[in-house]
Parts: structure tokens; sequence; C-alpha cells
């Protein structure tokens, strides 16, 4: 807010002193394309802010700060007349209300540099977490490369067996908390899951507000889970208020191959359901037709979960010989 404000008051200055010296102000287009090249890095404390967008003649600029950078930046073409940016605007509207199209790519990752992945996207939960992050799982959680790795378009997270901390696996838990969060959008994340037993991959997301009102009261979304003890099913779940741990809002879906291809699994996020797919293909819709603070605490934004789990409630018994698996992942791929 400081720096808008500043850059507010430097545009303020500009125009008087453009005023006093050659009687010139801004046209609305000109203006538009400086809020344009101030967006190119939107990711860093870009521009433009709603008082940017409601200067250059913009009507309704009511939603999210950080999602109308992110479309202008990503607009193809780059918006440069008053028409186009209002379109922009008024679609990030529709997206924040839910009732959007979910269909223009408003954030991704795909994994395409090698080395650790992108600072700017993922961040870590590291350890054991308490009791085993609530389901007695048994690894402890690094940002090694040793565990966590990009290389060759691919991120790979590789659960191992090694005495680590007190723990007798490690593995990696990435996450977009504090870097990336939405409400409504589309999710589609193009996976290889572990082969051996005793792995428990998730795909998952959970409310920013998981702080604040803890779980399960912030809402979670499983786009997908695979057990350890069946490696050609998958399956999608909701937690919240009105069912969570054994949650009775879960269906699983046959994916043959599931851990020697690639396969994409996503989630249809709007203001009226949640739908879970593999591979373009919907296997389950959640829907309540009476939406509560119990069974829809999906109106706030959410941010995204990577994670290769072993052993617990889900992942079961490891085999003794046991060395190593991993989850690769093609991309991360959101739409709004
Ligand atoms: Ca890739």
């Amino acid at each position: 807010m400081k720096k808008n404000n500043s850059i507010i008051s430097i545009f303020v200055l500009f125009i008087a002193f453009s005023c006093t010296s050659e009687d010139k102000i801004l046209s609305v287009g000109e203006r538009i394309e400086q809020i344009v090249a101030e967006s190119d890095n939107p990711a860093h404390g870009g521009t433009p802010s709603l008082e940017d967008l409601a200067s250059a003649g913009i009507q309704n600029a009511t939603g999210n700060q950080a999602s109308y950078e992110r479309a202008i930046a990503l607009a193809v073409p780059t918006p440069t007349t008053l028409t186009e940016l209002q379109d922009i605007v008024n679609n990030v509207n529709d997206n924040e209300s839910g009732f959007g199209n979910n269909d223009i790519l408003e954030w991704y990752d795909e994994f395409d540099v090698d080395g650790s992945p992108s600072k700017s996207n993922w961040t870590y939960d590291i350890g054991t977490g308490q009791s085993g992050w609530g389901n007695n799982e048994l690894q402890y959680y690094t940002q090694r490369s040793d565990n966590v790795n990009v290389a060759d378009g691919l991120l790979t997270i590789s659960a191992k067996k090694e005495n680590f901390e007190g723990a007798s696996y490690t593995s990696a838990r990435l996450k977009t908390q504090g870097e990336y969060s939405f409400t409504y959008g589309k999710v589609e994340v193009r996976a290889k899951l572990p082969a051996s037993a005793g792995t428990w991959p998730a795909i998952w997301m959970l409310g920013t507000n998981f702080t604040t009102v803890g779980w399960p009261a912030c809402g979670e979304i499983d786009i997908m889970e695979q057990k350890g003890w069946d490696k050609n099913t998958i399956s999608a779940a909701l937690h919240n208020l009105s069912s969570s741990g054994n949650t009775e809002n879960t269906k699983e879906t046959s994916v043959a191959g599931s851990t020697t291809g690639f396969h994409i699994y996503a989630v249809n996020w709007t203001a009226e359901k949640i739908e879970f797919s593999v591979d373009g293909v919907v296997f389950y819709t959640y829907n309540p037709t009476v939406k509560t603070n119990e069974n829809w605490p999906y109106t706030a934004p959410q941010f995204l979960i990577l994670n290769l789990a072993m052993g617990g409630s889900l992942g079961g018994d490891i085999p003794s010989d046991f060395t190593e698996s991993k989850m690769e992942i093609d991309y991360v791929r959101v739409y709004r």
C-alpha cells in the first residue's frame, strides 16, 4: 500500500509538472500503457493498484489486487486499450464470484528450471509434524535435493529409507502457502505416482484461514490421494465441519498405469460445485444442495500442497525391502 501511494504521488507530481510545463495530461491509453509496463513483474509487488485501474477509467475493480496484476501480466496480447483492460477486470470479477469459466491460465509451474523448485512459488513443511502430520505418517520431511528436485522438466519428490533426525524415512511436502492462493478455479496436475507399496502421494488444498480457524473448519480439498496398498486406484475427498477424517465425502476411481505413466489429476471449483477428474473424465462431484458454513467453507482462498508420505493411515504397511520411491510432476496449472 505504501508503494502504491508513492506511485500515485509520483504520478500526481508528474501531472502537476506536466500541466505547468507543457499543459499535457496522460490520455487513458497512455495511462494504460504505463500500468501495463509497471505490471511486468507482478509476482514481486508490482502494480497496478486498484487506484491505478480506477484512475485509468476502469469500472468495478472490486476484486483481489493480486489477481488483477496476474491477469494483466499474463494477458495475451498485452492489453493496450481501456476495453481490453476492462474485459480482464470483468473476467477476474467473474472468477472471484465463482461464476467464471475457469479457462484462463492464471498461475502455473512447468518445472522447467533445474534445481530447487521456484522459491516464489513453493515453501515447505519440515519435520515429522504432530503425530505424523495427524496420520501417524513415518517420514521426516526435508527440503534437501535428495528429497525434492527439479530436472528435465519434472518435479520429483523422493521418499527414501534412511535414518534422519530420529525418523526411518525422508520425503518432502511442498506448498504454495504464503506465495499463492485462490478462491474458485481449475487445478490441473500432470503426475506419475510412486510405485512402491507403503507410499501415500497426495495433491491437495487447504484454506488459508487454517492458521486461525483450524482444521477442518478451514476446508480441505483432496484432488488426488493414493493408498499404499492399491496402486491402480486414486481417490478425491472433502474435509470440512460436516464430515472430516474418515469423511463421507469421498470417491475412488481406477487409474490403470498410475505408477508407470503420467495422468492429469484435476479439480474444477466453482461457487456451485467441486468436480474431480482424471484425464478429463469427471468421477466425483461435490455439490451440497443447501450450502452451509459446515459443509461449504469453500468460499475463501485455498493454497496447494504436494507431498509423498510413508506409511500412516493411507500408506499402510511398508515392505521391509523398501529403499526409495518417487512421485514425478510435469506441471501444476491453475485456471480461473
Ligand atoms: Ca514440465
